[in-house]
């Protein structure tokens, strides 16, 4: 395995970053989370735009150009393809602020660190993908867009980490968050959908969500199948009185729900949800870019 550090590849062993980086001190910089599926990297525009959006609204310079990192990703993913003998991999990209000093100041910090690892993801076991995850609806709220920006995908997951911690004390995979007012937003790496007579809803991003690509991908897809797709306000109730809810994210893919609080969920998995986990490898195929040449499908 070889990880790309500002310009250069280290062996896992030696990919190490400074104590002084802001990214390790603060939480300071922005990631994304990226699948490679048969060689081909998954919607790299979207992951990448998503990229450069959240880095701008913090005020980050990326210290590439878009197509420059994109040669960089597919380059970096090829040559670990190559090394390990994979077909499938998962990229993470992370820059930081960089190395500063012990203030918090951004202005101290030299330049902006990127690294990108290429490795292997199983964030549930296959029986997860047949049974359902057990969620929890989480104490811990979302915070709003004037606190900390939840399009921002930043370090900072401290929020998402607090949920999870509480998740597990509770023996569940999964803590679904509200919103100050108490609207569900998302899980703490996963966008929530529910189901309901005949129609697939999903919170709208001005609850305070990340806008997840495979959320997206989602809405996309029942537009293709002809399944009644909408963004709603979705609160406890609706939650607890769904068909079918599921979750959506780069790591989990496509997973049901089959608990909530305690609670199950009407049908675990349901046969919207069925259709949408089916159609999703075609999609994917669709929507990727190989990473052997420079033709891209987008
Ligand atoms: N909401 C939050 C808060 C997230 O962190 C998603 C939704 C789903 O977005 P995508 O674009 O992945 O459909 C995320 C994803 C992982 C992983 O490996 C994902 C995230 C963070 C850490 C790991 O899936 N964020």
């Amino acid at each position: 395995m070889k990880v790309f550090i500002d310009g250069k590849l280290y062996p896992k062993e030696e990919a190490k970053i400074s104590v002084w980086d802001h990214g390790f001190l603060y939480g300071d910089g922005v990631f994304e989370g990226i699948r490679v599926y048969n060689k081909k990297i998954f919607k790299l525009n979207e992951h990448l735009e998503r990229l450069y959006y959240s880095a701008n609204v913090i005020d980050l310079n990326i210290p590439y150009d878009y197509q420059e990192l994109k040669g960089i990703v597919k380059e970096v993913v090829r040559i670990n393809l190559e090394e390990e003998n994979w077909e499938n991999a998962y990229i993470r990209l992370v820059v930081s602020r960089g190395v500063g000093d012990l203030g918090l100041d951004p202005r101290k910090c030299s330049k902006p660190t990127v690294v990108i690892i290429v490795d292997k993801i199983q964030l549930y076991p296959k029986e997860y993908y047949e049974k359902g995850l057990k969620v929890i609806i989480s104490s811990f709220r979302r915070p709003s867009a004037d606190i900390l920006s939840p399009r921002i995908k930043s370090l900072n997951y401290l929020n998402n980490i607090l949920a999870k911690i509480e998740a597990n004390y509770s023996n569940c995979q999964e803590a679904v968050m509200l919103n100050s007012q108490g609207y569900i937003t998302e899980c703490t790496a996963d966008n929530i959908f529910i189901v309901k007579n005949d129609v697939v809803i999903t919170p709208p991003p001005y609850v305070g969500i990340l806008e997840g690509i495979t959320r997206a991908s989602v809405i996309d897809i029942c537009r293709e199948l002809n399944i009644k797709v909408k963004e709603d306000i979705i609160d406890i109730k609706d939650l607890i009185n769904a068909d079918e809810v599921f979750l959506t994210g780069t790591g989990a893919e496509i997973i049901p729900v089959s608990e909530i609080n305690g609670k199950k969920v009407r049908y675990c998995p349901g046969d919207i949800t069925t259709k949408i986990r089916e159609y999703f490898p075609k999609y994917v195929s669709f929507w990727s870019t190989p990473v052997y040449d420079e033709e891209t499908v987008k």
